[in-house]
């Protein structure tokens, strides 16, 4: 039955942040367009390789955008699917295997879902085959009307690299179907020219490879900057297309993209030891969101994937209060600085929970366990209560049984549904 649901249900409540007044609704009606950055972790924002800009385009973005760059990415084996369902769900993904393929089944209330009610349509586009982590299946549960995936795009040897369709031609060859879409869309872009093992033809190499000697890591930064101009290429598409200003556009990082394997090179870029301190600051990836007619601003406050979903349906005009979502609005006076990442690691404000171990946020030193303390059972619960509603499907007795009742008609549509 649905019994276990209303602790979670009550402690989900009880963590709930009401949306700042400025921002709800302030891109209500906006179409979203949604950018996966494969492997993209933060530290390459503004910084430079050999002397020369990784991320000169995103760089310049930040500055028209909210750039939040204390965001976590929170994925385990899952990878890029564990991602997407952090960022549709605001629940966590699983700590072995990837909930993609074990839990396809269950019912959600994903952000399409939900858009759905309010006269949304929405797609992902991603140019790899359809089945590639069950997405196919996935998507369903999650209420996307479509995916676009590999039959929808023209690949050949000229226009592939590493995994498939390169990230210019992917977006290039997107448009059309974008194109096609009803309006307002729920869009989500899957880039994949940046992924392991991070290869590229020179035609395509903007920067020089790092010079460490370790493949890996030396060829990071040149895809990382194809993926960059990449989406300048998009961006500037959608100015001529006209869709650039009716549309809300979040930029995310997937996950890491160069492992603990290779700390050595990675300590010779950063210039210091990567202990475990700065591999959980390691888990940092950017956040991005461009909202037409808004200045933005660099906001600091402690976040992860988890709390895309409010904060996006939020600045839709769309409450979330019934939701069973563990993230919250980064855009709330009240966020809660408070970051589980899924292997039991959590930042706070001032700390650093990791291999138990706490460190000081600020000096990197460790600390008294008392500091950390207060949050260890916190982190285990939401990991816990999350997990819960996985195995158990609890979703379905959310939706079904009204424990709170409908949530979906209690909510005024944003917009007409036409
Ligand atoms: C595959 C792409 C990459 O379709 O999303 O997957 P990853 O290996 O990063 O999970
Ligand atoms: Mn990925």
């Amino acid at each position: 039955d649905g019994s276990e649901l209303v602790d979670i249900d009550n402690y989900i409540h009880a963590n709930y942040k009401k949306p700042n007044d400025e921002m709800f609704g302030v891109a209500k009606g906006k179409n979203v367009i949604l950018i996966s950055m494969e492997s993209t972790q933060g530290f390459v924002i503004n910084e430079k390789v050999n002397g020369q800009e990784i991320t000169p385009f995103l760089n310049d973005f930040i500055k028209e955008s909210y750039y939040f760059d204390q965001f976590y990415h929170q994925t385990g084996q899952g990878k890029t699917s564990d991602s997407e369902f952090l960022i549709d769900n605001s629940l966590y993904p699983l700590s072995r295997g990837a909930v993609f393929f074990t839990h396809s089944g269950n019912e959600y209330t994903a952000t399409p879902n939900i858009l759905k009610e309010f006269g949304y349509y929405s797609a992902t586009l991603h140019a790899n085959s359809k089945s590639f982590w069950n997405r196919d299946i996935m998507y369903d549960s999650f209420g996307y009307d479509h995916f676009y995936s590999l039959t929808d795009y023209d690949v050949n040897d000229e226009n592939s690299v590493g995994w498939g369709l390169k990230d210019v031609d992917f977006f290039e060859q997107s448009i059309a179907h974008l194109k096609e879409m009803p309006q307002p869309f729920y869009t989500k872009f899957i880039t994949l020219t940046n992924h392991h093992p991070f290869e590229l033809g020179e035609e395509d190499s903007l920067i020089d490879p790092y010079t460490s000697g370790n493949k890996t890591v030396d060829n990071y930064f040149p895809t990382v900057r194809y993926m960059d101009e990449a989406i300048k290429q998009f961006i500037e598409r959608l100015k001529v297309e006209g869709l650039y200003e009716d549309s809300i556009i979040i930029l995310y990082g997937d996950h890491y993209g160069i492992s603990q394997n290779h700390n050595k090179a990675m300590s010779e870029f950063l210039g210091e030891e990567v202990t475990p301190f700065v591999t959980t600051q390691l888990q940092r990836v950017p956040l991005i969101i461009h909202i037409p007619g808004q200045e933005g601003k660099t906001i600091s406050t402690v976040s992860g994937q988890i709390d895309v979903k409010p904060t996006l349906l939020h600045l839709l005009g769309i409450q979330t209060k019934d939701n069973i979502d563990f993230g919250s609005d980064l855009f709330s006076d009240d966020k809660m600085e408070f970051t589980v990442l899924r292997d039991g690691s959590f930042i706070t404000k001032d700390y650093i929970y990791t291999s138990e171990t706490c460190y000081d946020k600020q000096s990197g030193e460790l600390t008294d366990m008392d500091a950390c303390a207060p949050f260890i059972e916190k982190a285990a619960n939401e990991l816990e209560y999350s997990d819960k509603i996985i195995y158990g499907d609890l979703l379905r007795f959310y939706e079904n049984d009204g424990l709170r009742n409908s949530k979906l008609l209690e909510n005024e549509p944003a917009i007409d549904a036409n």
